[in-house]
């Protein structure tokens, strides 16, 4: 009987003490996360990397959706999501976010346009829209909803990526986007029409991925930014979405393996999560990519404290 007793005991403490484990995905190389909570569940959008270990550049076929309800153990819904869907649109599927408005979702995505009439070919972003967080989703306007063509300030075409999309408490959308500059506009309750002017910023050492929230009061813009051999992350602050933005330093090192990183934010179950990804799966790399989750933890001002990465990852909770 005592022993019976011990090893409840026993089990009861190991499986306390489970955690996942980083990278959290290991079947496919994946990037650029972006979770969502809906109705009691974790949805993470996720780019897919299927560069070979030889090729020197992203080769991003799909855009992924995974779910959790207790942060271990990950459901993949597949590719739900492609540059195909967007008949403008040539691919590759680069960084992405999916929220939730009014019981639709919107998932915006950075792809390439094609050359054609209405653009010269560039990244662009395009708005995929679904009544379920798992799809079908389809183009919602038929056409980008930003090309090339319409931010001149920075040369190279490929700086239309990378959109993060915000719903302020009184209805106003936002979307942040941009590699070189962080780009900002409002977006019509549609969430498929720009409501005015581009504007252009560029916070310290910005270069891409931005992501932008609001929390107790405080807006949060983190980004990917540049470190000294890989990128990095920075974040700043403020009591505005459109600024004037508090540069607030540094938020997460360099990755693992991979030059790129990511940020991806998210509250669930009364804890914090900050979403990224290195490249350290069996054969990984810069462009064959893992997405990974660790603790984020908030100082009693706001600002957040400098993010551990661990390779055990985050506790399994129920
Ligand atoms: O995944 C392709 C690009 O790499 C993303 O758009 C950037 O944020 C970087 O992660």
């Amino acid at each position: 009987m005592k022993s019976n007793i011990k090893i409840l005991l026993i089990f009861c403490c190991v499986s306390i003490k489970i955690t996942a484990q980083n990278p959290i995905i290991t079947h496919i190389f994946t990037a650029d996360p972006s979770p969502i909570v809906h109705k009691g569940t974790l949805y993470l959008y996720t780019g897919h990397d299927v560069a070979t270990t030889e090729d020197t550049n992203y080769k991003m076929a799909d855009w992924h959706v995974f779910s959790t309800t207790n942060m271990a153990t990950w459901k993949d819904h597949g590719a739900l999501l492609s540059p195909g869907t967007f008949p403008w649109a040539t691919g590759d599927a680069y960084a992405a976010q999916c929220i939730e408005r009014n019981g639709k979702f919107y998932w915006f995505v950075s792809t390439f346009h094609k050359d054609d009439g209405v653009s010269k070919g560039g990244a662009a972003i395009g708005v995929a829209v679904s009544d379920s967080p798992v799809g079908p989703f389809k183009d919602a306007i038929g056409k980008a909803l930003v090309i090339n063509e319409m931010t001149t300030d920075n040369k190279h075409s490929w700086d239309d990526i990378d959109p993060t999309v915000f719903v302020d408490d009184d209805g106003q959308a936002y979307m942040y986007w941009g590699n070189g500059s962080c780009k900002w506009v409002k977006l019509k309750s549609s969430m498929t029409e720009i409501d005015g002017a581009i504007n252009t910023f560029k916070p310290e050492n910005y270069i891409e991925g931005p992501w932008v929230y609001k929390r107790k009061g405080i807006y949060y813009l983190v980004y990917a930014s540049r470190g000294e051999k890989a990128e990095t992350i920075e974040y700043c602050t403020s009591d505005s979405p459109t600024g004037p933005w508090k540069h607030q330093g540094q938020l997460q090192g360099s990755v693992t393996n991979s030059f790129t990183t990511h940020p991806g934010i998210v509250d669930y179950k009364g804890k914090s999560y900050f979403f990224y990804h290195n490249g350290t799966l069996p054969t990984g790399g810069s462009y064959r990519r893992a997405v990974c989750v660790d603790y984020m933890y908030y100082n009693p001002d706001g600002t957040i404290k400098k993010i551990v990465q661990t390779t055990e990852g985050v506790a399994k909770i129920k």
